[in-house]
């Protein structure tokens, strides 16, 4: 097992309900992070970026090009810290936030990497508009199609001018709400997306072999990007956009065990935790048990 750097994604101006800046606060001072230590699993927390640090006054009194350029800057720093990571063969952990935190996750990632990145996407959301197309300006619906090379320049041109990610690269899972633009941006270049109705017929294992199969074939290594309403909200009710019918987080933390000592494992991201909407720290849980299974 390698050790594993946690960085804390304080986003929230990218999503719908902004409290998800609290995301890694929460998590860092939780009773659930602390008995992943007592049981002797390496955690190092090194650094949160906060996009507070970034503006004053209330989020939702922001315009539309502060926002995007908030959201611009904490990815470019985040892309640093993750990139660092990587180059030193350190297995990290992102905690975020706002998804949109995928864009500097990722291409930090793919800046490191000497090669293509793989990486699978666990989401109720696909996550591939841009601003032409999205229904609610929200940032957060968007780092798919960022990654891919698609959108605004301030988010596909975080770190380098290149896309992140091939299509052939790249698996989503999970999928049970989307608009058709996107399923059709997706369809035409050739992701890959498995719905939570196809999960549920073939199942969660099926399903993540596959994906693996396809993000490590001809990639310099690969990760995670979990958003929490991927899956069912029964193990994650505190995150912003819940969905019902989702995966199973303790069928998804049994199966990547066989991953946890995988060298082509570079890290993973948990994402779109909103502590205010947590019940009885059950999010907080589901999200030690993603690290315990990776790091067993
Ligand atoms: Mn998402």
């Amino acid at each position: 097992m390698k050790a594993l750097n946690i960085i804390g994604a304080g986003f929230g101006v990218g999503g719908f309900n902004h409290a998800s800046h609290d995301a890694p606060s929460a998590f860092q001072h939780s009773d659930a992070l602390k008995q992943l230590q007592q049981e002797k699993i390496i955690c190092d927390w090194i650094q949160t970026i906060d996009d507070r640090s970034f503006f004053s006054g209330p989020s939702k009194a922001l315009k539309h090009e502060e926002r995007l350029n908030i959201i611009h800057h904490v990815n470019v720093l985040l892309g640093q810290l993750v990139l660092q990571q990587v180059q030193k063969q350190q297995r990290f952990c992102v905690i975020g936030g706002d998804h949109s935190s995928a864009i500097g996750t990722w291409s930090g990632v793919a800046s490191a990497l000497d090669g293509d990145l793989g990486l699978i996407w666990i989401d109720a959301h696909m996550d591939a508009h841009t601003f032409e197309t999205t229904h609610t300006q929200n940032v957060h619906g968007m780092p798919v199609a960022a990654l891919l090379g698609k959108g605004h320049e301030k988010l596909t041109q975080i770190l380098t001018r290149q896309p992140k990610i091939k299509p052939e690269n790249l698996c989503l899972i999970g999928i049970r709400s989307f608009e058709r633009e996107e399923a059709d941006f997706l369809k035409n270049i050739g992701v890959t997306v498995y719905s939570s109705k196809e999960v549920e017929q073939q199942g969660l294992e099926t399903l993540l072999q596959r994906a693996y199969q396809q993000v490590t074939r001809n990639t310099a290594g690969f990760g995670f990007s979990i958003d929490l309403d991927g899956f069912d909200p029964e193990y994650a009710p505190g995150t912003g956009t819940p969905v019902a019918e989702g995966i199973d987080a303790n069928d998804f933390c049994r199966i990547v065990t066989q991953w946890a000592d995988d060298p082509k494992l570079l890290g993973f991201e948990i994402a779109e935790f909103n502590p205010h909407l947590d019940l009885d720290k059950i999010t907080e849980k589901t999200m030690a048990n993603i690290i315990r299974a990776f790091q067993q």
